[in-house]
């Protein structure tokens, strides 16, 4: 029975298009894989095996830590330390860099991820994922300093995202297009299921916090306005809107149907330009939307053109299908 192109297949494949592939980046791309699959099976159990609800502890954004947080942090750190492809490991969960433990080589890559994405969402079992996004190491098999992960997000080697919703998928882009594997639980493979993703140019589906609506700039506020006054208004047209508060949700929905999706900046708290993570959330999903031909900004620039400061730094996020952003972009050249 033809079991489909599996994604180990699909990964060996893809590396043979690539000049001098030692199979380094192969290898950890399946450990990654594996984190992902190991991480489902726990968000899957849910209730039944009390990871549910929040630790006392707060991680460097200041925000209360679940319990599958950590574990989630835990996993992906335990698949991928010790195969000697990596120099270092950065995270939402984590302060500082993951230094590889001595007793394992050190590689040439870096991962840097968002373990759980949208977690406040895990108790009451809406979807939830995994961000991720591979870098070259400046010089390989040297522990990696935080310095070494800023890099902008055009360097990126690979970007993808678990999805932990009615299907486990994986998405993901080495630079070649976007492709999308479900997971066969039976076969305990990803199959391609997806192949080739492309975000419809058009659309008429917006994804925005609406309750941030009083701190947003007027561009965004006369974007959101427009779309509000439907065919009666200036767009001459009806629009839907979504908020699942669920990244990995969200831009997976516009991969599938096309939107737009903004968290953009605001004045809630003037010390943050944005909520969303630049390195292990906007870069990975830039790269992704770019690759399946939309547009990702700030709402200023281009977010994988950003020179990162830090680790944990956040940004204003606009993303999704081409013409659309191009509208909202464009109000930001008026104001
Ligand atoms: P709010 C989840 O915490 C997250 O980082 C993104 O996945 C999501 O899009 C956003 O924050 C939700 O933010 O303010 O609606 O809770």
């Amino acid at each position: 029975m033809h079991t489909g192109t599996t994604l180990t297949q699909f990964i060996i494949e893809e590396q043979r298009h690539v000049a001098g592939a030692t199979g380094d980046f192969t290898s950890l791309l399946n450990d990654v894989v594996t984190s992902v699959k190991v991480i489902a099976n726990a968000v899957n159990k849910g209730a039944l095996v009390g990871t549910m609800g929040a630790l006392d502890s707060q991680n460097v954004q200041g925000e209360t830590q679940k319990k599958l947080d950590v574990i989630t942090n835990d996993i992906m750190i335990r698949a991928n330390e010790w195969a000697g492809h990596l120099a270092g490991m950065a995270s939402e969960e984590m302060d500082d860099v993951y230094p590889i433990p001595q007793k394992y080589p050190l590689g040439k890559y870096l991962l840097v991820f968002d373990p759980l994405d949208g977690s406040s969402n895990v108790d009451i079992n809406i979807s939830v994922g995994t961000i991720f996004s591979i870098l070259r190491a400046p010089v390989a098999g040297r522990a990696a300093s935080a310095e070494d992960f800023l890099q902008p997000g055009t360097k990126q080697v690979c970007a993808g995202y678990a999805l932990y919703g009615s299907s486990t998928m994986l998405v993901l882009t080495t630079g070649h297009g976007v492709n999308g594997f479900t997971l066969d639980r039976d076969v305990g493979e990803f199959l391609l299921t997806h192949p080739g993703m492309k975000i419809p140019v058009d659309t008429r589906e917006f994804a925005i916090n609406a309750s941030n609506r009083r701190f947003w700039e007027p561009p965004v506020q006369r974007y959101v306005e427009e779309c509000l006054a439907g065919t009666e208004g200036p767009r001459g047209r009806d629009f839907n809107m979504r908020w699942v508060a669920s990244m990995v949700a969200e831009v997976h929905r516009i991969l599938n149907r096309g939107g737009i999706f903004m968290y953009p900046r605001d004045t809630k708290d003037p010390s943050k330009p944005g909520k969303l993570r630049l390195m292990y959330e906007a870069n990975p999903m830039s790269m992704i939307v770019e690759q399946a031909g939309g547009i990702s900004s700030t709402g200023y620039e281009r977010i994988l053109d950003i020179a990162p400061t830090g680790l944990h730094q956040r940004v204003p996020v606009i993303l999704g299908s081409k013409n659309e952003v191009e509208v909202v972009l464009g109000y930001h050249k008026d104001a």
